[in-house]
């Protein structure tokens, strides 16, 4: 407040820069390729927890203009799977002290999360996932109608829609976040540390030799280093394919997009399976949706009308008060999907070449705890727990995550 105030009365004086640009050096222990919410952390976490500062971040655009800028901001850890559930949750708990940690708000609101199950094969999931995160001491339980209304009194809970709500998995901890500021806090937080965070440098080669990492070729000039690690999204086999490294993965259009702003009605993040929508309110009042990925591979960032069509009915269904409500905007980002919903954390048959990739429609919320645990990994040269049941050799091993608490994935 002062400072603004301040900056006002002094007019010319500009605002300190969040990080800096450097000129790019000939080696690094450390490049990090992409510059989003998981290669700034894994830098962050390099630098504050291991004390390895000559890092370099390469972001072929500006920081967080790929996935890290496009998603719907929503953060939880109400997964299915065991392996999931511990990973997600480590996440949330570094995004609850986040704020404090990088001293920077990243104004995190746990407002709630209700996924609804409109049929008893959803109930039955809901029930199952409740379990599985409460065994695991995650805050999650089944509850049925009347006290979604307590929380959503704006739901359409009569038994006439298409798709009566019949029972929700409820979810206190999760929320939504706002996600340039995390993209802000960490880049400015490890360039404090001594990490260059290159924009406008896009990654052309990755030399190999000999079966290890040797350097990394730019679109400034090469870089000689044995460490990198390939934290994209959506162009992330592009990426490990100058590696020589073959991923299981394929390309998905996701899409979203935003209402005109209204009077605040609606206090919890609500996602609907059946009908493949999710939806919050933002603190500027605009309705924040999404449904499931486009059903065919592609890198295009097009919108299209048959998403907005689908999506808007389906929100009609769960809102009928919504059928006047203007959309303001869409757009759309790309998710790079696994078989089994689950991401790719580790090491890769290259020696030096390390992956954090694979992360579907679920990468903005494990941004901390991938950053943190992929940072140990460098360093100590040790798999830590949460990241082994990811690891690449899981696909030849037949050991699948086949992850189903997985949003916008339409199982
Ligand atoms: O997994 O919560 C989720 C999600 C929301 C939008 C896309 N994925």
């Amino acid at each position: 407040m002062w400072q603004l105030i301040r900056h006002g009365l002094n007019g010319k004086k500009p605002f300190q820069r969040m990080w800096r640009t450097h000129t790019l050096k000939d080696s690094y222990d450390v490049v990090i390729i992409g510059g989003g919410v998981h290669g700034l952390a894994a830098a962050y976490y390099l630098a504050r927890d291991h004390g390895i500062t000559n890092v370099a971040v390469l972001e072929k655009r500006y920081i967080g203009s790929g996935g890290s800028g496009r998603n719907t901001t929503i953060i939880r850890s109400n997964y299915l799977t065991p392996e999931g559930v511990a990973f997600y949750d480590e996440s949330v708990k570094l995004y609850e002290e986040l704020s404090l940690d990088l001293n920077f708000n990243v104004m995190f609101s746990q407002r709630g999360h209700l996924t609804l199950a409109h049929n008893d094969s959803s109930v039955r999931t809901m029930r199952w996932r409740a379990e599985v995160n409460q065994i695991q001491g995650v805050n999650s339980r089944l509850i049925y109608p009347d006290e979604i209304a307590k929380l959503c009194p704006h739901l359409d809970l009569s038994d006439h829609p298409r798709y009566p709500i019949l029972a929700a998995l409820y979810h206190p901890p999760g929320g939504i976040i706002r996600h340039d500021a995390v993209v802000w806090g960490y880049a400015r937080g490890a360039d404090q540390r001594g990490v260059h965070i290159h924009q406008m440098t896009e990654v052309t080669g990755i030399d190999v030799e000999h079966g290890r990492v040797a350097g990394v070729q730019t679109s400034r000039g090469k870089i000689k280093t044995g460490v990198v690690l390939n934290a994209t999204a959506g162009w992330c086999t592009l990426i490990a394919d100058m590696a020589g490294v073959r991923l299981p993965i394929t390309t998905h259009p996701l899409q979203a997009t935003v209402t005109e702003a209204l009077k605040p009605f609606l206090d919890t993040v609500i996602v609907s399976g059946s009908l493949h929508v999710y939806v919050s309110q933002s603190d500027r009042g605009e309705l924040v949706m999404g449904a499931s990925i486009d059903p065919y591979t592609s890198y295009s960032l097009d919108s299209t009308l048959g998403f907005l069509e689908s999506l808007s009915g389906h929100m009609i269904e769960l809102f009928p008060f919504l059928s006047r409500v203007k959309i303001l905007r869409q757009w759309a980002g790309v998710c790079d999907m696994t078989v089994d919903y689950s991401p790719i954390m580790g090491y890769t048959p290259v020696e030096g070449f390390l992956v954090d990739v694979g992360w579907g429609t679920y990468g903005f919320k494990a941004g901390p705890v991938s950053g943190k645990r992929m940072a140990e990994l460098i360093a100590t040269h040790k798999t830590p727990e949460l990241l082994k049941p990811f690891r690449l050799s899981r696909f030849e091993e037949g050991r699948l995550v086949g992850e189903k608490g997985a949003a916008s994935v339409g199982h």
